[in-house]
């Protein structure tokens, strides 16, 4: 008989689950309708902010809806409910499907599935971020992990990295070339103190990346899309 198995994204988010758990990490998850105070209000997008367009946002209407909610365009609403529920020492991943207004290609979908991750603490900093980092693509991608942050801009850090990885030691088609792979920073002391959290003693780093891409680079596959289209000569492979 032939036995089922689960689908590699679910795969993938057991095994990040399991990394992360090792270093005392726990999972989170939350709502995908959210409203728009949760997914961008808390996280100091200002309300002009482009990533708030209908051209980015699924916002939702309907009579029932009280307040204006929108499917959630990152997992970070989740990081901000949990720090209003938690006090310090906070470390949370949040794998989850989220949704851009966008068009559809081999890179590219409307909704895909994101692992965000948040660590707050007295003392923290962007060491700890790299450490981190270095650690789980290491283990995600079996090989030495060399990271590089290069400055970038998120509403919700300060200062902001986009981070860039190099595989090694590894016989993967990835091995030996810099790959730009996700989002980082410094938690925006802002978004502590919206979340109840004081700022003048906490810090915090925070951290995103698609998991579609991770799938992409991890099985060499050529299309996201093939991980929702659900052909069976694709999920069988895996
Ligand atoms: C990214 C890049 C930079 C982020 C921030 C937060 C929160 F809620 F704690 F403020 N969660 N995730 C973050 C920061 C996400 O993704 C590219």
């Amino acid at each position: 008989m032939h036995n089922g198995h689960q689908h590699p994204l679910t795969k993938m988010i057991a095994e990040i689950n399991s990394i992360f758990s090792e270093i005392g990490f726990v999972f989170a998850e939350g709502p995908e309708a959210e409203t728009e105070h949760y997914n961008f209000d808390q996280l100091n997008f200002p309300k002009d902010h482009p990533a708030r367009d209908m051209q980015d946002t699924f916002f939702l209407r309907h009579e029932d809806v009280k307040e204006p909610t929108v499917l959630r365009t990152h997992t970070s609403p989740v990081q901000a409910r949990f720090m209003e529920s938690h006090k310090p020492p906070i470390r949370v991943i949040v794998p989850g499907k989220v949704f851009r207004n966008e068009a559809t290609d081999a890179t590219h979908q409307a909704q895909f599935y994101q692992l965000e991750g948040l660590y707050v603490d007295k003392g923290v900093h962007m060491g700890h971020l790299k450490g981190t980092i270095e650690y789980f693509f290491s283990k995600f991608f079996k090989g030495d992990v060399e990271v590089r942050f290069r400055p970038s801009f998120f509403p919700f850090v300060e200062p902001g990295v986009e981070i860039d990885m190099m595989l090694k030691n590894s016989d993967s088609k990835l091995a030996n070339k810099w790959i730009e792979i996700m989002g980082a920073g410094m938690v925006h002391p802002n978004v502590l103190r919206n979340c109840g959290i004081d700022a003048d003693v906490y810090t915090g780093f925070a951290f995103g990346m698609g998991i579609d891409r991770l799938g992409v680079m991890k099985y060499g596959v050529d299309d996201v899309r093939n991980f929702y289209s659900g052909d069976l000569r694709f999920v069988n492979q895996f």
